[in-house]
């Protein structure tokens, strides 16, 4: 049998913690042969509403889960744990202005990444759940240096990838698994370049694909611009407007295959998530940022040398752009 693995779920009273903990505990995370223990943080706000979770995992007696703990000290929490959830995340309130909300998170997402960088496994690898996630795995990164490596802690784009391999699915009337190759560029947020470029489906350029059935490639590319691009990018608020909530389970859902593909390896696939950049693609070194990667179980790698054409190039720099501002915003607030 494989060795326990501490995972910690921050925020997990709340509606993506409800949603991530009995899958995580059923072993849809990391397989069924790895057995796990939960910490949950939370503030004292939401703590009735984890130790509730917490008395439903154990009525469902998961062979896998030994072990379920709570508190409100992320100096608990993170103690000896090899993989990281970052959920819990202050919200924009009403009349809040983007400085005042990066300062708020800038509170939980500091202190938590010194917390890891103090007392979580060596092995540890964390990802950032809660919005603004890029930014905020920037300051949890920033902070647990040196004692974790800043490339430990990825940010969730992959609810976007899996949104843009639905649109397409179902556009072309296709499995999801048929399609291959699509990437997230770029920040989580509504100025993210979901990619076709080099996406195929069932070995087919889904350029020639959507051309194909729309009638030209005049066609697909109006179909890519006008309806594709901007309904991946704003589909976060489509959901809210149309179930009158938040994405949930479709947010953990991502959440647990950005992990297990991190942790056990994509095969040679290519996914996106929101990495460290090293420069890749000339993006600024340091910021956390989507790219198309693979992972061989050790890790997200960029894959690099894909071409950008102009117009990608325009909607990537963009996103960048938009990253650069928040880093230069949570670097002014002397939070990096
Ligand atoms: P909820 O408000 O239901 O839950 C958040 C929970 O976090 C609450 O229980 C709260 O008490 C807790 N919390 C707040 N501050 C905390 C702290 N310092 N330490 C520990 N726990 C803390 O929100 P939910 O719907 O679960 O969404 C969670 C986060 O995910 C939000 O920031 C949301 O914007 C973000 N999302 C990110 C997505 C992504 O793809 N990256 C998509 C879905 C979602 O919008």
């Amino acid at each position: 049998a494989s060795a326990l693995t501490t995972v910690t779920i921050t925020g997990a009273g709340g509606q993506i913690g409800y949603a991530l903990l009995f899958r995580i505990a059923a072993g849809d995370m990391l397989g069924g042969d790895r057995p796990v223990r939960l910490r949950l943080l939370e503030i004292p706000q939401g703590m009735r509403a984890a130790e509730g979770a917490a008395l439903e995992l154990q009525d469902c007696a998961f062979p896998l889960l030994h072990g379920v703990e709570l508190s409100d000290d992320p100096r608990i929490a993170f103690e000896g744990c090899s993989i990281a959830l970052l959920v819990g995340a202050r919200p924009r309130g009403p009349g809040m202005e983007r400085a005042d909300l990066l300062a708020a998170n800038a509170g939980i997402f500091g202190p938590q990444g010194a917390a890891i960088g103090e007392v979580a496994a060596d092995d540890v690898r964390a990802v950032v759940v809660g919005n603004p996630a890029n930014t905020n795995a920037l300051i949890a990164a920033s902070a647990a240096t040196p004692g974790v490596p800043a490339d430990r802690f990825t940010a969730l784009t992959r609810l976007d990838h899996n949104r843009a391999v639905g649109q397409l699915a179902e556009a072309l009337d296709a499995r999801p698994d048929a399609v291959r190759g699509v990437a997230i560029w770029g920040n989580h947020s509504a100025t993210q370049y979901p990619d076709v470029t080099h996406a195929t489906v069932d070995g087919v350029p889904v350029i020639d694909a959507l051309a194909e059935r729309l009638g030209g490639r005049a066609a697909a590319e109006a179909w890519l611009d006008d309806v594709f691009i901007p309904r991946v990018a704003r589909r976060g608020a489509e959901i809210i407007e149309v179930r009158g909530s938040s994405s949930v389970a479709s947010a953990a859902h991502g959440a647990i295959e950005h992990v297990r593909d991190e942790q056990l390896g994509t095969a040679g696939a290519t996914t996106s998530a929101a990495v460290v950049s090293r420069g890749e693609y000339g993006v600024p070194a340091g910021i956390v940022c989507s790219f198309p990667v693979t992972s061989d179980g050790d890790g997200y790698r960029v894959v690099e040398g894909l071409e950008l054409d102009a117009r990608s190039r325009a909607r990537f720099d963009a996103s960048v752009a938009e990253l650069v501002a928040e880093r230069d915003a949570v670097e002014a607030l002397g939070a990096l």
